[in-house]
C-alpha cells in the first residue's frame, strides 16, 4: 500500500517536473549568445598572443560544461607560451596584459588580493549582444581546466546531469544564494551538491564515480599526477564515459530535484559531513579532516611579497575532487549558511515550491 508520504512526495515530484520543463525552455541562453561568447574569447585570445605569440587561453566553466545560464561569465586561463622562460616574466604577465586590455579599449582589471591573480572583465551590452557579459582571466591554473573536464564528463553520463543543474542554478540565482563574494555558494559548489546526490544518494544511483573507475595499464603519470609549487594532486578520472554502463535509475527530473531538497533538508548532517565525490561513499567527517575552526591563513599577492590573511570556513565542507585541501564551501559565511544555503532556504522553498501546482505557478511569478 501506499503511504500518505509516498504519495505526497510524488504529488511534490510531479509539480517540480512540470516547473522544471517549463523552466528548461526558457534559460538556455540562445545560440546567439554563446557564439557572441565565442567570438570574444578568439579577440581575447589574439591580444593575448600580442603578448606572447605562442601563449594559450583556455576556456573553462559553463561555457565548457553547457551549464551556462544567460547571466553566466566566461571563464578563462591564460598560459603563457615558450618565449616566457623565466618565473619573474611570468610575473608580470597579469598587469601587462591588463594594459593591453585596457589599450584595446576593454573595461578590464587585475584583482590580486584573491587565493590566485585574476583578471576581471566586463563587456557593456552592444547592439549585437544586448547583455552584459562578464569575464575572468586567470593565470596558469590547470586545475580549473581539470575540473571542468570531470563536470563535463558526469555531465555525458546522463542527460539529467545538466537539467539538474540548470534547475538548481536558477533557483540558487533567484534566491540569492549563488554570490561567493557575499557569502554564499559559487555555481560550482551547487555542482558538486548535485554530483554527490547523484552518486552517492539516490538508488540506484544516477551516476558511476568516474575518480574511482580502474585506471587503465597505459596511463601515463601525467595523466594521474599534477604538481603544483609543492603539491601534488591526484587528478586522474575516467573520460572514457561511453563505455560506462548507462544508468538503471528510471527517475524523472522532478523526483530527482524532491529528493535533492529532501536529502539536504532533512538528511546531510551539516554540522559534521564534509562532501567528498572523489570518495567511496561520498562523505568524509570534518573531525576526520580537521576541518573544524574556522583558521586565517596567509595568502601571496601576484608579486610574491605582500601577504594578508584569508579566512578558511568550514560552515560547509564541500572538498575539491582535485586539490583536497580546499573547501569550496569556504565561502558562505554565518547568514549566507544559516540564513541561505542551509535551513530557511531549503526548507522553504521544498514545500513552497511543491505544494501545488498554482503554488508552483505562483513562486514561478513570483521569483
Ligand atoms: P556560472 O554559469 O558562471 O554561474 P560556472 O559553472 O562557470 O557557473 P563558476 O563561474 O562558479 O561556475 O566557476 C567556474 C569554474 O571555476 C568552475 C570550476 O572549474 C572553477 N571554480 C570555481 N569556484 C571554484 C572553487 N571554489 N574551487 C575550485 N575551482 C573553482
Ligand atoms: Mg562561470
Amino acid at each position: 500500500p501506499v503511504t500518505h508520504y509516498e504519495q505526497f512526495f510524488a504529488e511534490q515530484a510531479f509539480n517540480l517536473d512540470q516547473l522544471a520543463s517549463t523552466l528548461l525552455n526558457e534559460i538556455a541562453p540562445p545560440e546567439s549568445e554563446i557564439s557572441f561568447r565565442r567570438k570574444l574569447l578568439q579577440d581575447l585570445k589574439r591580444i593575448c598572443q600580442q603578448l606572447s605569440p605562442t601563449a594559450k587561453l583556455v576556456p573553462f566553466g559553463s561555457l565548457v560544461t553547457g551549464f551556462a545560464t544567460a547571466s553566466s561569465d566566461i571563464d578563462c586561463v591564460f598560459f603563457p607560451g615558450s618565449e616566457v622562460t623565466t618565473e619573474d616574466e611570468f610575473t608580470e604577465l597579469p598587469s601587462l596584459l591588463e594594459k593591453k586590455l585596457q589599450e584595446e579599449g576593454f573595461n578590464a582589471q587585475l584583482l590580486t588580493r584573491t587565493r590566485v591573480p585574476i583578471i576581471k572583465m566586463v563587456q557593456k551590452p552592444t547592439a549585437e549582444n544586448p547583455q552584459e557579459i562578464q569575464c575572468d582571466i586567470g593565470f596558469r591554473n590547470h586545475l580549473a581546466i581539470r575540473n571542468t573536464h570531470l563536470l563535463l564528463s558526469y555531465s555525458e553520463c546522463d542527460a539529467r546531469v545538466k537539467q539538474m543543474v540548470l534547475v538548481i542554478k536558477w533557483w540558487a540565482k533567484k534566491r540569492h544564494i549563488n554570490s561567493p563574494y557575499r557569502g554564499t555558494l559559487s555555481s560550482y559548489g551547487y555542482v558538486l551538491m548535485i554530483l554527490h546526490y547523484l552518486i552517492n544518494i539516490v538508488q540506484p544511483p544516477v551516476l558511476p564515480n568516474l575518480q574511482l573507475q580502474r585506471i587503465p595499464e597505459n596511463t601515463s603519470d601525467d595523466e594521474i599526477y599534477h604538481k603544483q609549487g609543492e603539491n601534488i594532486y591526484n587528478i586522474w578520472f575516467s573520460q572514457d564515459t561511453e563505455s560506462i554502463q548507462p544508468s538503471l535509475n528510471t527517475s524523472t527530473l522532478g523526483e530527482l530535484l524532491r529528493g535533492f531538497f529532501d536529502y539536504y533538508s532533512y538528511k546531510f548532517g551539516w554540522g559534521q559531513s564534509v562532501i567528498s565525490i572523489r570518495t567511496e561513499g561520498g562523505l568524509l567527517s570534518k573531525q576526520d579532516k580537521g576541518w573544524t575552526a574556522a583558521k586565517s591563513r596567509a595568502a601571496n599577492t601576484v608579486d610574491g611579497n605582500e601577504t594578508w590573511e584569508v579566512k578558511d570556513r568550514y560552515l560547509f565542507a564541500l572538498e575539491d575532487p582535485f586539490e583536497t585541501s580546499h573547501n569550496v564551501g569556504r565561502t558562505c559565511n554565518g547568514p549566507g549558511t544559516y540564513g541561505g544555503v542551509r535551513r530557511g532556504i531549503f526548507f522553504d522553498d521544498m514545500v513552497k515550491l511543491t505544494g501545488s501546482i498554482a503554488g508552483v505557478a505562483r513562486i514561478r511569478d513570483e521569483l
